[in-house]
């Protein structure tokens, strides 16, 4: 016996050794078993100090207790359909007193059951009483952790919180609800399944992903935003799947019914630009009284694309952004909900990246509910196929947060764990999480037949009383409601179905405008058009960059010690400010530094990029004396300037871009960048890339004009770190490459406002530095793919005057060749067109042979949408050029075969446009040094061999 209660302490975890080394209970009546009766002591009880054996016999009390609150969820009864272990687990633990005959795992015998213990303190069991009879003990502990709630927080290190979780669950009667409270309940219910079985009438054949088996989530939903509300949050972001989606439209942010209607009529003409996308991913935003606390909520459901779990950071984004646009650092307005499916959250890793952002300050959205719809099932999928954790959930006890299993066939436990839960994040400000353990009633979707797969759960299934019925039931049998009642409240919501289906017949056309998860007041004209369709020039006072290279090039606080090599970095700076240049570093913080004049907030996040991966940037400076004191010039430019914000990220690219993504979404008066490590790094964000940056608009109307730094190039740094795969980009813009363009005037701007997203390879900073600012500028919102540089933050000749960026000066797309070939076009033998960095390779060997009046060099800073008119110009200066495309990335990557249709359409086909490059490959780069500087001469011959091309065809 001694060996088994040495055990004990160590299932209890810090908090109650603690209390073991000082009891605070003592044993009132209960029998010593020991064959060693304790050594003489005063004991507890006599107020002296307690021996060895009475710590052990406090164990022996506590135990019992500590056992039902780590692993009761185990037993806990929460499987609806009575057939799986919500853990994967038929297992019951062997320390835990669940029937009379465990007993004897602690030496204890049925006449124990009722002897009276004072209860601990540290437990909340007994309500007002102060002692129990350990059957009572034994009772109220099952009944709290070991029935239709299974608790899992005992893993939380914080002891405060753990009690806190103890008192909501242990207290006595908490779970008894007012019959106010349980008719609105019912009539949740009652809209919920109602507004499936209407779809479900109205169009049988289509798919909707009803919420059959999980009806319970509208008003677990409803109670968990009206607990928030109560407590203060006025804006809540909702992010989730397929399952239940337009229930959650028209019931928990409460659409139009016409409007969700009408998205099921294939008649209906689109009345807006785009392709749009199918009606359960849309988007919606919606303001309006919440009608339980009476106060003004905003409520928003961000749109999503089929790929689950890919909107978890962009919801945490747009709520980071709306907390910051109304200074709400706390997170005490606004808050996000997400809604997950179980496969996809213990499947998909974006989760997990997603809380590793949860407690970053930077990232932070101060918690956020996470309600799991648990029907035990992914597709055709079983949980033992589909994870290899207990829980679906487990993934959130990295983050410390506290998990609430629930059988979804007892709504009022649902209602009063969602309720526990949302005074959980408003008063801790942590994530939890609500594990709805339900049913899927259908297949996957409506035309799928589950019993292929799965059919004696189905048949249970099928057994299965409804959830309302069994609600209904309970509530007229204890007379909270009649049956007249509950059936008047049904007809009711069937007629108002019925209205609104009427009203959507009427409808000929289908706005997708209506489905705005971010609308942007003021932004556009009232018909959702730009206001204009020009774009200002993107040059400043040359006083305003001076001004911001004496700041960027100091440091504001005074007695503030930085490292020495940063002191002759600001040295330098403040060297080509007064010579009136800027490198790239310093290009940058002009154009964030004058928009942040302009009133437009900046944000810069990534891996590293306060300091930048390449050591160039240095926006945060760290006081070399003092630990964790830092500054940030660029938020001390000027006293009402827009706040900056850079920071250093999770290593982590799909969670984190999402998150910028989302941040983007939020306002047009901003610029949001996500810079990679290295532009290769980009690929584990694809999902986010594909899905939201490329398409978003098309589908989901709404701009957004994030900007993805792509940094590195072809630098002989090997097969990764030297392409950011800008074939991927361009093969994904929408401009045709065969249409012939209408040059109206303003060709640049609808040219803009026609493409998906902007590419550029800037080749100089004061172009880096116009194509940022012209993000902001355009009178509407594109993504932005910058391929940016390495070598050329410090190239000697990568430096702009001031002359190019100053007031009247603009982001050329072409620049065109301004030297001795430019002079006699005429005489010009070859034009090369080129991109980015390799230009000054070619630059240089051009120099070398001498060959300035026979080759001309033109740059495309853009690349996509791709600039025909002034392509077209630069070919037409030179008419007897041969046309060449130099690039360094290999044949079948970088440019190429984009812009190589694009030439053959604006040349009407007349002159061909040769390739210089590398030949085609399958890894990005060599990982041989001297290959890569090989095949560099080799293509750099190519390139300036006058005869290379002559006698060929094309
Ligand atoms: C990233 C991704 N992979 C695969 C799919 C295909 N798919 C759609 S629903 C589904 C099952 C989802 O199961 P679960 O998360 O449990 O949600 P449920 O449908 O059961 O509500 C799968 C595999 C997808 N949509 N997204
Ligand atoms: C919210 O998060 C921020 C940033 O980490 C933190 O400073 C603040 O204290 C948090 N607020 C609360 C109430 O926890
Ligand atoms: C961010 O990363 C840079 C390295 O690029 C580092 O110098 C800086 O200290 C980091 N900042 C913080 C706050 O950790
Ligand atoms: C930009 O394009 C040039 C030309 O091919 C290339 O040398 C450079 O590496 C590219 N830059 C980046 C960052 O990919
Ligand atoms: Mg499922």
């Amino acid at each position: 016996m001694m060996s088994r209660l040495r055990l004990l302490p160590s299932l209890l975890g810090a908090q109650a050794a603690r209390l073991l080394a000082t009891p605070r209970v003592q044993v009132s009546s209960c029998r010593r078993r020991s064959s060693e009766p304790p050594a003489a002591s005063p004991g507890s009880r006599g107020g002296g100090v307690s021996s060895y054996m009475e710590e052990m016999y406090f164990a022996w009390l506590e135990d019992p207790q500590s056992v039902h609150k780590i692993r009761g969820h185990h037993v806990a009864q929460l499987d609806p359909l009575g057939i799986l272990d919500a853990d994967l687990d038929s297992f019951v633990p062997s320390d835990l007193i669940t029937t009379i005959d465990k007993l004897a795992f602690y030496d204890l015998r049925e006449s124990d059951l009722d002897k009276e213990f004072q209860l601990p303190t540290t437990t909340f069991i007994g309500g007002s009483e102060s002692t129990l009879s350990l059957r009572e003990i034994i009772r109220r502990l099952e009944s709290t952790y070991c029935q239709h709630v299974g608790l899992e927080f005992m893993f939380i290190n914080d002891a405060e919180q753990c009690q806190w979780i103890r008192q909501k669950f242990e207290t006595p009667g908490v779970m008894r609800f007012s019959s106010e409270e349980k008719r609105t309940l019912l009539a949740r219910l009652v809209r919920s399944m109602r507004f499936e079985d209407f779809l479900a009438r109205k169009w049988s054949s289509e798919k909707r992903f009803g919420l059959e088996g999980c009806e319970v989530m509208i008003p677990a939903l409803k109670t968990i935003i009206d607990k928030s509300s109560e407590m203060g949050i006025e804006n809540v972001i909702l992010g989730m799947p397929h399952r239940g989606r337009l229930n959650v439209l028209a019931n928990v942010i409460r659409k139009d019914l016409e409007q969700i209607f009408c998205q099921f009529d294939p008649k209906l003409e689109a009345a807006d630009e785009g392709s749009g996308d199918v009606k359960y991913h849309l988007g919606m935003y919606h303001e309006r009284i919440n009608r339980v606390t009476n106060r003004n909520i905003a409520l928003s459901l961000v749109a999503n694309p089929s790929h689950l779990e890919a909107v978890d950071p962009v919801v945490q984004g747009k709520t980071k952004a709306e907390q910051f646009y109304r200074g709400d650092a706390q997170g005490r307005k606004v808050m996000s909900i997400l809604v997950h499916g179980d496969a996809a959250f213990a499947g998909q890793g974006v989760v997990y990246e997603t809380f590793h952002l949860s407690d970053l300050p930077s990232y932070t959205t101060n918690g956020t509910v996470h309600v799991v719809v648990n029907n035990q099932i992914g597709f055709t999928t079983d949980p033992r196929m589909a994870r290899s954790s207990p829980y679906p959930t487990d993934v959130a006890r990295v983050v410390n947060a506290p998990i609430f299993h629930v059988n979804a066939d007892d709504p009022e436990a649902v209602i009063y764990v969602c309720s526990v839960a949302a005074e959980w994040r408003n008063t801790f400000n942590k994530d939890v999480v609500v594990d709805l353990v339900c049913y899927r009633r259908r297949g996957h979707n409506e035309m799928d037949e589950p019993m292929f797969t799965q059919p004696l759960m189905y048949k249970q299934i099928h057994r299965q009383v409804p959830v309302l019925k069994k609600y209904a039931d309970k509530l007229i049998a204890e007379g909270t409601v009649t049956l007249q009642e509950f059936e008047e409240e049904i007809a009711k919501y069937d007629r108002i179905c019925e209205e609104a289906y009427g009203r959507s017949k009427d409808k000929k056309i289908l706005h997708i405008k209506h489905w705005l998860d971010s609308p942007w007041p003021g932004f556009f004209n009232v018909d959702g058009e730009p206001k204009s369709m020009t774009c200002p020039a993107t040059g400043v006072p040359e006083d305003v960059l001076t001004h911001i290279g004496g700041v960027a090039s100091s440091v504001p606080l005074e007695d503030f010690t930085i490292h020495t090599g940063l002191s002759r970095i600001l040295r330098g700076r403040a060297d080509m400010t007064r010579k009136r240049t800027a490198d790239w570093a310093l290009a940058e913080y002009m154009a964030f530094g004058s928009l942040l004049k302009e009133g437009i907030h900046v944000r810069l996040s990534g891996q590293d990029v306060e300091r930048g991966t390449f050591s160039h940037r240095h926006h945060v400076l760290h006081d070399q004396e003092v630990d964790r004191r830092t500054c940030v010039p660029m938020n001390h430019l000027w006293p009402d300037q827009a706040p900056y914000t850079v920071c250093n990220s999770s290593l982590s690219e799909y969670g984190v871009l999402g998150f910028e993504l989302g941040y983007a979404m939020a306002s047009p008066n901003a610029l949001v960048l996500w810079e990679a490590q290295f532009g290769d790094f980009h690929n584990t964000a694809q999902c986010i890339i594909d899905q939201f940056v490329s398409t978003g608009q098309a589908k989901w109307v709404r701009h957004n004009g994030i900007v993805l730094l792509l940094p590195h190039g072809m630098e002989g740094m090997g097969p990764e770190h030297s392409s950011a795969r800008p074939e991927r980009f361009l093969q994904m813009s929408n401009d045709d490459s065969d249409a012939y363009p209408v040059f109206s005037k303003d060709f640049e701007v609808s040219q803009l406002y026609d493409c998906n997203w902007i590419v550029a390879n800037c080749s100089t900073p004061a172009s880096y530095f116009h194509v940022l600012r012209r993000q902001i500028l355009l009178p509407f919102r594109k993504p932005l793919i910058i391929f940016t540089p390495k070598s050329l933050l410090r190239h000697p000749d990568a430096k702009s005057s001031f002359d190019q960026m100053v007031s009247g000066t603009s982001f050329q797309r072409v620049i065109p060749e301004d030297g001795a070939a430019a002079r006699a076009p005429g005489q010009v033998r070859r034009l090369i067109f080129c991109t980015g960095k390799v230009y000054y390779d070619l630059v240089k060997e051009r120099s070398g042979r001498g060959l300035e009046e026979q080759v001309a060099i033109t740059r495309l800073e853009q690349i996509s949408p791709f600039p025909f008119d002034l392509i077209k110009q630069e070919a037409e200066r030179y008419p007897g050029a041969e046309l060449v495309w130099c690039q360094e990335e290999h044949k079948n990557m970088g440019y190429y075969d984009y812009i190589s249709p694009r030439f053959m359409t604006i040349l009407g086909r007349t002159r061909p446009i040769w390739y210089v490059g590398r030949d085609p490959a399958a890894a990005p780069a060599t990982g041989n040094r001297n290959t890569h500087l090989v095949s560099l001469k080799k293509f750099l011959d190519t390139a300036f061999n006058l005869q290379a091309f002559e006698g060929k065809t094309f």
